[in-house]
């Protein structure tokens, strides 16, 4: 019988559950279960309902059994950078607190105090985001110091649904790298930075690496869903899960496209030089020990945000259509810029830069929207030459990834920009590099070549060419 891998893939606005199966060398998908993801506020903080997120892992894994789907494992993957602290008796300390929750203001410059900017960035590599876990923590230290001392445990969320599952708790490699407290050489937590900072060392685990065969379900689940599974690591971090599926890595910058816009390129080593610090470039863990040399730009966020202040009245493709009618307008925002990771209004944010920087103010849905894509395209091309100047090397297309490839407009508007053929697809690139890496840790499939083989045999990518030759 072909064996079936699932992937929970949890992103900020929604989750699902995708089973994989591999047919005549090719990777099938069928979607199981789809919910909601959303931030609410508990309390002071905006925070992710990480309990009724475990509810729905386990409503997916039921209805997995109603579509008569026997898996061999589950792996799961999330955003990063958030976690819980759990207490002696494994009982949460903490909610997750969201990384959007401004716990971590001025946290940066405080850390900066005790350690400097440069010798932080050469030692983990990672680029500096004032929600980084090392931020959050740090706040926590500061205003909560009882509570970080009862902490015995420190899970990530997608280890914390594995600690649910199977009753291991163990930190996962890919998203453990996110939190800027991991030597990016000798890839453990960096226990001398943890020392600077005054962050109890003894709650942190054991780093393992995607395709580890974490453990089976407890006792209770089999008894509850019917049937056991392994619990796989894939690449927890959802952005470590969606570079597996960029088919073509040479020559190729990817896009993976969602909630945020991850911009970069593969590599075998870190990259931590000051222009790679001065360009915020980071230096996530991937898979096998590579790199994920990238940057973060705000994504799609901006306009998911801009949809829910016009109260929902505007689909998605509608937003798309207008802003391609407003032809005649151009106003360019710094979508980088912190003022835009969780504003009060994102329409009046926007309205405000333009005011503050003496351009035009968008003034209809579709002029608001096509600043966004023309902001988002704009920062994408200089990512692009910043990339292309650290390597000194040009590079030949963008692969963008994931749900965000559909935007038609903005994959044309970035062939334009930056004057380079556009790849789009997968469009499921997460949950497939999720599943690629169970079917890896099985031994269905031999290395990552052959994934990034199957991968390219599976799944329709459409293609962009730049509509005018830009002078650079
Ligand atoms: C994308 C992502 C990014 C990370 C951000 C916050 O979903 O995981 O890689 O920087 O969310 O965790």
């Amino acid at each position: 019988m072909t064996k079936s891998c699932i992937a929970v893939d949890i992103g900020a606005s929604s989750g699902r559950l995708i089973a994989g199966t591999l047919e005549e060398g090719k990777l099938k998908l069928n979607e199981i279960y789809r919910f909601e993801n959303k931030i609410v506020k508990k309390g002071e903080n905006f925070c992710w309902e990480a309990d009724r997120l475990f509810e729905e892992i386990k409503t997916g894994i039921h209805k997995c059994r109603e579509m008569g789907i026997q898996p061999e494992s589950i792996g799961i993957d999330t955003w990063a950078v958030d976690f819980l602290l759990l207490d002696e008796e494994d009982k949460p300390l903490t909610e997750a607190v969201s990384y959007r929750d401004p716990r971590t203001d001025g946290m940066m410059e405080e850390v900066f105090d005790l350690i400097s900017k440069e010798r932080l960035y050469l030692e983990t590599g990672i680029q500096f985001q004032k929600f980084n876990t090392i931020y959050q923590l740090y706040s926590l230290k500061k205003n909560q110091p009882e509570l970080l001392k009862k902490a015995k445990s420190f899970l990530m969320i997608p280890d914390y649904f594995n600690y649910l599952l199977t009753g291991q708790k163990a930190n996962e490699y890919t998203n453990a790298t996110s939190t800027q407290l991991v030597n990016a050489f000798t890839k453990k937590w960096d226990k001398e930075l943890l020392d600077i900072l005054g962050i109890n060392k003894e709650m942190f685990h054991e780093i393992k690496t995607p395709k580890t065969v974490l453990g089976t379900l407890s006792e209770e689940l089999v008894s509850e869903f019917g049937f056991d599974m392994k619990v796989i690591l894939p690449a927890t971090h959802d952005t470590g899960s969606a570079v597996i599926s960029v088919p073509e890595q040479d020559k190729t910058i990817y896009i993976s496209s969602g909630t945020w816009s991850l911009i970069g390129v593969e590599n075998r080593f870190p990259i931590c030089i000051t222009k790679a610090l001065d360009y915020n470039f980071t230096n996530e863990g991937g898979i096998d020990y590579q790199y994920r040399f990238l940057k973060n730009i705000m994504g799609l966020w901006m306009i998911q945000e801009v949809k829910r202040n016009y109260n929902d009245a505007y689909s998605f493709s509608k937003l798309v259509e207008l802003a391609r009618e407003a032809t005649g307008f151009n106003a360019i925002v710094n979508v980088n810029d912190d003022r835009f990771l969780k504003p009060e209004n994102m329409i009046r944010e926007i309205e405000n830069y333009c005011v503050e920087t003496g351009q035009p103010v968008p003034a209809t849905p579709g002029e608001v929207a096509k600043c966004v894509f023309d902001s988002l395209a704009s920062s994408y091309k200089e990512a692009v030459d910043q990339i292309e100047e650290i390597f000194e090397q040009n590079f030949d297309r963008i692969n963008v990834i994931g749900g965000g490839c559909q935007n038609e407009m903005l994959n044309q508007l970035i062939a334009n920009v930056t004057n380079k053929e556009v790849f789009a697809g997968p469009v499921e690139a997460t949950a497939i590099g999720n599943i690629a890496a169970q079917f890896l840790a099985l031994r269905e499939i031999e290395d990552i070549r052959e994934a990034r083989n199957m991968i390219k045999n599976s799944f329709e990518v459409k293609r962009y060419f730049p509509e005018q030759q830009l002078v650079k």
